[in-house]
């Protein structure tokens, strides 16, 4: 960030760190060497190091800036507290050139979305209104119209941020620039919009961070024809997360599908033979069920609504919710020793009934779900045996067989949705929308973690390289030298993890292919292999755990069940079991393998499937103009108007937000245009005005006249290296108070 301010005085008004609230600001009372005295605002008396200490902006506007570049000192502090002044006038948008930063306001702000707001912004000039998803919206739009040219908007942020919300804005907007005036029937923006509430009927669950939280990314690219209407979609989804399913811990749910359809009318309940979600192995690992001021049956019905709009037929809607009722009678069966060794049977008789009742759902043989749960089936040379599974192993065949059969139907709603939109093969230009998981790091991290981290990864390295991009524009546009900014990528840590051969998925890929390994053997390869790589850190206290110094901070992974969730593997006497149904759905979740794959249990990796799916990503988004929305979640207790400094510090910082302003500040981060740069510094250099003077040039001698180095003029603003401002300003205020004392002196002798 911006370099030391070597002309702070005493009086000089700053910010000085906080450990509890970031940055405080004050006023500098004593200066010994390298040490401040700071007089804060808040009452204390505080010292600091001059090298932890920043200008701060006396004169900046009382409500904030609506684009941080126009800020006179970019820094951290003075970032933030923009942010903050806006947050509290209810304006959660702010610019960062073209970045734009939106803070969750945890209620329904009146009217920023209305059609009135739509109307406002449609066509209106970048900049020109108060920032807002709407102008992003408009921009991508505009550009994709007048320079044929596709265009992605990449919403990013950590979970509860606003991600999803934003998504679903600029979806709207863009539907409603690109929609047609008269409608018949539905009309493709129509089952865009609707395919929202669909995908987060089952991709979305409540978490401790968000009520309603995607459990899976999504990039919808949205396509146009020559008049810019909208004219087809496709919708690519990641990583659904399919332990949900099995499992949940308070005071979290499981995908709302599942409560949505407890609520369903009585007629379903008991067709299903449901009851209270409390009934229910899956969902009553947690004590919670209802979600505040969301009705569960309201929201059945307006799922099966949005199903009829986006396609899919009143036959398929009852196969689809007749196999989420299966889960849950699945997730009842429970087992206990048989009387073969080592073997298992259903528990008791409330085992039994929920045994059949899955299996008259699923439409398939009694006697073989029950074999598929407890007994797998062994090839010999000699002969094919049933071996039986002891009642853990059953408990965990019938978990897989429920993440297995869920995670297909997702896969099923997602290529029907696209199916039914279509797609437009004469498409001119498309809109792609990102709306992606945040960098993660928890007390625990696994492989989910992991792939999430890696996705940000890429996304940042897009990010970075874009900013620069931008900022070497800005600079031509001006015509500015800008030969020497540098900045630092994050190629190391990608190499580290996808690097062919060698990177961290392949050597996962290694270790599942080899029958002998454990995550011991897995988590020993790592530290042998990246010994000496800057970004790998093989913790000291750990056998398993590593480390990963990402571009956002280090996370520790623990590697246990990194071997099992990379494998995605149907066991295949569930796959033969589903396949036989007489259910057409369900047998077409279950497509015959082809002949060579079902013979061997062959091995196919999620994660190097993932990073296949990121680098087609990353090749769309590479073909399109970006454009980026930081989505920051205010605090964690999910309320309006608390700002919590520290914690948004900290997304600023891993959502690239601070680097691109770093980045910004390696070049000339202060700009102003000619006119304001002379109204605030001409007394430092009264005879660079006289007469008739040139702008440019007064500017150039106002600052030669204190012998600033470094800086340049471009052809309507000057360009400023970082600290120059304060500077400047620290000039001029020695000059003002020089003049306040002849002044008084002058006073003085008259008196
Ligand atoms: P996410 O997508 O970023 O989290 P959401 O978009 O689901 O987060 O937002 C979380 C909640 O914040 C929403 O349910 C709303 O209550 C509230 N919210 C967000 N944006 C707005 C807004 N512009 N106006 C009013 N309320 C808002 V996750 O999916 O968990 O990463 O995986
Ligand atoms: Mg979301």
């Amino acid at each position: 960030m911006q370099g030391t301010p070597v002309n702070i005085i005493v009086g000089s008004h700053v910010w000085v760190e906080d450990s509890e609230v970031a940055w405080i600001d004050g006023e500098v009372e004593k200066i010994n060497g390298q040490e401040v005295v700071i007089q804060a605002t808040i009452g204390k008396t505080v010292t600091a190091k001059l090298s932890k200490i920043y200008p701060k902006d006396v004169e900046a506007p009382a409500g904030g800036v609506d684009d941080m570049t126009k800020l006179s000192y970019l820094h951290e502090p003075g970032v933030l507290q923009n942010l903050k002044i806006r947050y509290e006038l209810n304006e959660i948008y702010t610019y960062t050139g073209n970045i734009l930063i939106a803070i969750n306001p945890f209620q329904r702000l009146p009217h920023i979305y209305d059609a009135h707001m739509m109307q406002q912004y449609k066509g209106a000039p970048f900049g020109e209104l108060s920032p807002h998803v709407f102008a992003v919206a408009d921009v991508a739009y505009r550009a994709m119209i007048n320079e044929g040219k596709s265009n992605s908007i990449l919403v990013s942020g950590e979970s509860g941020a606003g991600k999803t919300e934003t998504t679903k804005m600029l979806m709207r907007y863009l539907a409603y620039l690109g929609g047609r005036a008269v409608t018949e029937g539905r009309t493709v923006e129509q089952q865009v919009l609707e395919s929202n509430p669909v995908l987060e009927a089952f991709g979305n669950a409540k978490t401790v961070r968000n009520n309603n939280s995607s459990r899976f990314g999504k990039f919808v690219e949205i396509q146009f024809d020559k008049q810019g209407r909208i004219s087809g979609a496709a919708i690519r989804t990641y990583l659904l997360e399919r332990s949900r399913v099995c499992q949940i811990s308070d005071p979290e749910r499981n995908y709302h599908c599942f409560y949505l359809l407890c609520a369903a009318p009585q007629e379903e309940i008991e067709k299903y033979k449901l009851g209270h979600p409390k009934t229910f192995h899956y969902l009553n690992q947690s004590k919670c069920f209802e979600l505040v001021g969301i009705s569960d049956a309201h929201d059945y019905l307006a799922t099966r609504r949005a199903m009829d709009i986006v396609g899919i037929s009143e036959k398929e809607q009852e196969a689809i919710f007749r196999v989420v009722a299966a889960i849950l009678h699945i997730g009842n069966i429970d087992f206990t020793k048989g009387k073969e060794v080592d073997s298992s049977v259903p528990k008791d008789d409330k085992a039994k009934f929920h045994l059949k009742t899955a299996a008259e759902l699923l439409m398939c043989d009694l006697k073989a779900l029950e074999d598929a749960l407890c007994k797998r089936v062994m090839v010999t040379p000699e002969e094919v045996i049933k071996r039986s599974l002891d009642p853990q192993s059953a408990v965990t065949s019938r978990d897989g067989l429920a993440k297995t059969v869920y995670s297909r139907l997702f896969d099923w709603l997602v290529n029907k949705i696209n199916n039914s939109i279509g797609q437009d093969p004469n498409s001119r230009s498309l809109i792609g929308v990102l709306d992606i998981y945040g960098f993660e790091s928890f007390k625990t991290n696994s492989f989910e973690q992991f792939c999430i981290n890696f996705t940000n990864e890429k996304l940042q390295q897009h990010f970075n390289q874009h900013v620069f991009k931008m900022e070497q524009e800005e600079y031509t546009k001006e015509a500015i030298d800008w030969s020497y900014i540098e900045f630092v990528d994050n190629q190391d840590v990608l190499d580290l993890i996808e690097k062919k051969p060698g990177g961290i998925v392949a050597l996962l890929d290694e270790a599942c292919m080899f029958p002998k390994s454990t995550h011991e053997t897995f988590a020993n390869k790592l530290y042998q292999t990246f010994k000496t790589h800057k970004r790998f850190i093989k913790p000291k206290l750990s056998r398993t755990d590593f480390a990963v110094a990402h571009y956002a901070g280090e996370v520790l992974y623990q590697s246990d069940l990194f071997l099992d969730k990379n494998k995605d593997y149907v066991i295949p006497e569930h796959q033969d079991l589903l396949g036989a149904s007489k259910c057409p759905f369900v047998v077409g979740l279950f497509p015959p393998l082809p002949e060579e794959s079902s013979k061997s249990s062959k091995f196919s990796s999620i994660g190097s499937r993932f990073k296949l799916q990121l680098q087609q990503l990353m090749e769309t988004l590479n073909s399109t103009e970006p454009h980026y929305i930081r989505c920051v979640k205010p605090n964690n207790l999910l309320k309006p108007a608390i700002f919590e400094n520290v914690n948004i510090m900290q997304q600023l910082r891993c959502g690239g937000v601070l680097e691109a302003i770093r980045i910004s500040c390696a070049g000339y981060p202060t700009r102003k245009p000619f006119f304001e740069f002379i109204n605030r510094f001409g007394l430092l250099s009264p005879a660079a005005l006289e007469g008739n003077y040139d702008e440019k040039v007064a500017c150039k001698k106002i600052l030669d006249s204190i012998g600033l180095k470094g800086y340049q003029i471009g052809k309507t603003k000057v360009f400023l290296r970082a600290g120059q401002m304060a500077e400047l300003d620290a000039r001029r205020s020695e000059v003002l108070s020089t003049a306040a004392k002849k002044i008084q002196r002058r006073i003085r002798t008259h008196q």
